[in-house]
């Protein structure tokens, strides 16, 4: 018997313990395994029944992801069907009873759906991922779950992919039983309870399939939600229509059209950018030259130092994963309104149906107000989110390095200033470190952790960690400029506006981004986070441009008009109350004014020039980083770009997106942008190299990799 599946038998109960570490993928392996088991049962006329269950954290989180990329990539050249082995299962003389803990996910959810009864302890969950990962169930999930669990949420479960909790999953008919305390046990209880009784094959139930005038509104409704949330992927109605192909035809076909549907969406690029997005953003996780074993710091309360719009977010973050959060304002007035603010956003987060009142009545109770920076001689984390002013942060930290304890991890929240300056000015810079939250803190999932050139190891690793705990996808950046999402965006929405300023509309620009994937147009993204933030920071770093060089003009004008975007109603745009956008002609005739008078010569402008220079932007800028070494890898701008900037996941993050156009091909059209705009468009020397040899960045970052 393999070591990855383990067979025993008890009183006439077979068990099979299917044991891969650390999630119980169902590799190649694996099935071989249990194909082996499934011949042991079949022929042992002694065995009454059966229960499968998974070793350690978990059931079965699905099949093993890493296979299906190398098949995409030609490294195998094919797998073996689950779908046969789960015909055996079914057709097993004797009863097979699932014990499901933790999570029976994709391919483990098929594996169980095929089994005649599924138990579960009351916090396993179950569900379709597949979505996620651009493809849909191919183990027969699209057949199986509707006949369990009706049209409506198979639909729901494969294409939004979101996982269901074992209560809800026993409502709807996926589960049998929850059992309490030892799941093993409950299993052969379980198992000999029905051993006499005829196994039911799921494949076999049709009650719930409906009739078409019954699943054709669910079907059509299902479609278009989809193509309203999940605009541009192609798997989620790929999964709606293998569900309706269960619903419309015998199993068997059904089978056969899951199998086509599934095939097509893993081969496409798109299921394997979202492939790369799910193993990138755990490799993020992994720094090179800081062991697994480093100590960190055990992060029990934490300080926060401004209750303004991000500390107040950073305290919820913290408060939500159950850390004792210290708010530290200077005056009562601001203390309060930052917790009025706290209390109004989770009171949307009730109206929103996120969250119950319960909960946030909890929640609120961890987060305890002062105006004294005694109180954090005690914590083990302070997080300063004060006003983007170096003089300030300095005095903050100043006054942290004298009431924390030693070893107290001090960390600053700012979006571009100097890390090793605001460390100076403390006794202590190996615990001072960049926690760069994205706002709204308590919404966005990235925060970029930010090395200073004496932050020590416990610190990054530190962090690091806690990013996990409270719900973040951390990623560790180079201290510099902007470090790395914002250094990125900043030359990407200043060829937004070069490309107003050359004839092309507002209107052109947001939309050809928008049908790219990006989650807004460049421009709403400015309107949307105050147009007055970057002028401010321009105004400040004037005497560093340099001369010559073409400077991007519109918004520093709207501003001069009391224009900061949302915040004032308008902006790019005009605003209602509602905060709803719509053109805004007077904003048109200025910038035609505008442009007349800096004699720029006008032009009409294609959606596809406007996609190329904004993303092939972000690329140049992105392969710099990765050269000067303040991006570790190309999948960590990848991950900071799809969790903070809103790139379409299925595109894979801007560095693999232009690997997968081509390095050749964005090298020649950023030359070719040289030559036509100016010298704001030379490439980087890394994405010249990487062009002239043929090679990608993720190829160079495997390289850095291993180096390091
Ligand atoms: C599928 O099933 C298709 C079917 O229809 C069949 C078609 C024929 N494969 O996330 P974690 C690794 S598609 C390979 O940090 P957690 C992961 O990379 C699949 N590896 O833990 C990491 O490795 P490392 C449908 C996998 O506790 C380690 O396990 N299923 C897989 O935070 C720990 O992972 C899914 O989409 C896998 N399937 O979360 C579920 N899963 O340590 C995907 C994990 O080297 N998985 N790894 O970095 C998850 O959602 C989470 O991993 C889970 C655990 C919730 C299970």
């Amino acid at each position: 018997m393999s070591e990855l599946v383990q067979f025993t038998k008890v009183d006439g109960i077979a068990v099979v313990t299917i044991n891969n570490p650390p999630v119980n993928a169902l590799s190649s392996a694996v099935s071989a395994g249990i194909a082996t088991a499934v011949a042991q049962i079949e022929n042992d006329p002694s065995i009454k029944g059966v229960v499968f269950i998974g070793a350690g954290r978990t059931f079965v989180a699905g099949a093993d992801i890493k296979e299906f990329g190398e098949l995409t990539s030609g490294k195998i050249i094919c797998r073996e069907s689950l779908k046969p082995l789960l015909m055996r299962i079914e057709d097993l003389r004797v009863p097979v009873v699932m014990a499901i803990h933790g999570t029976a996910f994709g391919g483990g959810l098929e594996l169980a759906m095929a089994g005649h009864y599924r138990i579960a302890l009351r916090d396993a969950q179950v569900g379709q991922p597949e979505v996620k990962l651009g493809i849909i169930p191919g183990a027969a999930g699209t057949q199986r779950l509707p006949r369990l669990a009706g049209v409506a949420k198979a639909v729901e479960m494969c294409a939004e992919g979101a996982p269901v909790k074992a209560e809800d999953a026993l409502k709807s008919g996926i589960l049998d039983r929850l059992v309490e305390g030892d799941l093993l046990q409950a299993a052969i209880v379980f198992a000999k309870e029905v051993a006499a009784r005829p196994a039911p094959k799921t494949r076999e139930r049709n009650d719930k399939l409906g009739r078409p005038e019954q699943t054709s509104p669910i079907l059509a409704a299902a479609r278009e939600t989809a193509r309203k949330k999940q605009r541009g992927l192609l798997a989620p109605l790929a999964a709606i229509d293998a569900i309706e192909a269960a619903t419309r035809l015998p199993f068997e076909e059904g089978c056969q059209k899951e199998e086509e549907l599934f095939t097509k969406c893993l081969f496409s690029d798109q299921s394997k950018a979202l492939i790369h997005a799910f193993f990138g953003e755990r490799e993020v996780a992994k720094i090179p030259d800081i062991p697994k074993e480093t100590p960190i710091v055990p992060v029990t309360s934490v300080g926060i130092v401004g209750a303004g719009t991000m500390g107040g977010g950073i305290a919820m973050v913290f408060a939500n994963a159950g850390i004792p959060v210290l708010l530290k304002e200077t005056d009562q007035a601001p203390i309060d309104r930052g917790l009025a603010n706290i209390q109004k956003n989770y009171a949307n987060s009730v109206k929103r149906g996120r969250f119950t009142q319960q909960f946030v009545d909890e929640r609120l109770k961890f987060i305890r107000p002062t105006l004294d920076y005694g109180d954090f001689s005690g914590v083990d984390m302070v997080i300063e989110a004060v006003f983007e002013s170096m003089a300030l942060k300095k005095e903050v930290f100043r006054e942290l390095d004298r009431v924390c304890k030693q070893g107290a991890i001090l960390a600053t929240n700012t979006s571009s200033l100097d890390i090793d300056e605001i460390a100076s000015a403390t006794s202590r810079p190996k615990s001072v470190i960049g926690t760069h939250f994205f706002s709204p803190a308590n919404v966005m999932r990235l925060l970029e952790i930010v090395r200073g050139a004496a932050t020590g190891k416990e610190a990054i690793a530190t962090c690091m960690q806690l990013s996990k705990k409270i719900g973040k996808v951390g990623v560790l950046v180079g201290n510099c400029m902007g470090f790395v999402g914002n250094r990125m965006f900043g030359p990407y929405r200043r060829e937004a506006q070069f490309l107003v300023e050359e004839g092309a509309t507002i209107e052109a620009v947001d939309k050809a981004l928008y049908e790219f994937g990006m989650a807004m147009g460049p421009l709403a993204t400015g309107d949307l986070a105050g147009l007055d933030v970057g002028w401010r920071i321009r105004k400040e770093l004037r005497h560093l441009e340099k001369p010559g060089v073409r400077q991007a003009f519109i918004e520093d004008r709207l501003c001069e008009l009391g224009r900061f975007g949302q915040k004032t109603g308008a902006g790019w745009y005009k605003y209602d109350e509602n905060r709803k956008p719509s053109p805004d002609p007077e904003v048109a005739a200025l910038i035609r004014r505008w442009t007349s008078e800096a004699g720029i010569p006008q032009r009409q402008i294609s959606a596809e020039e406007i996609v190329e220079r904004c993303i092939y932007t972000l690329v140049n800028e992105g392969a710099r980083l990765l050269e000067e070494g303040i991006a570790l890898r190309a999948v960590d701008i990848d991950i900071i770009y799809l969790n903070g900037y809103g790139f379409p996941a299925h595109r894979g993050g801007a560095m693999w997106y232009a690997d997968s156009v081509g390095l050749r091909k964005v090298y020649e059209r950023i030359c070719d942008f040289q030559r036509r705009l100016g010298s704001w468009w030379e490439p980087a020397p890394l994405l010249q190299r990487l062009a002239e040899e043929g090679k990608t960045f993720a190829e160079f970052s495997s390289r850095q990799s291993v180096a390091a």
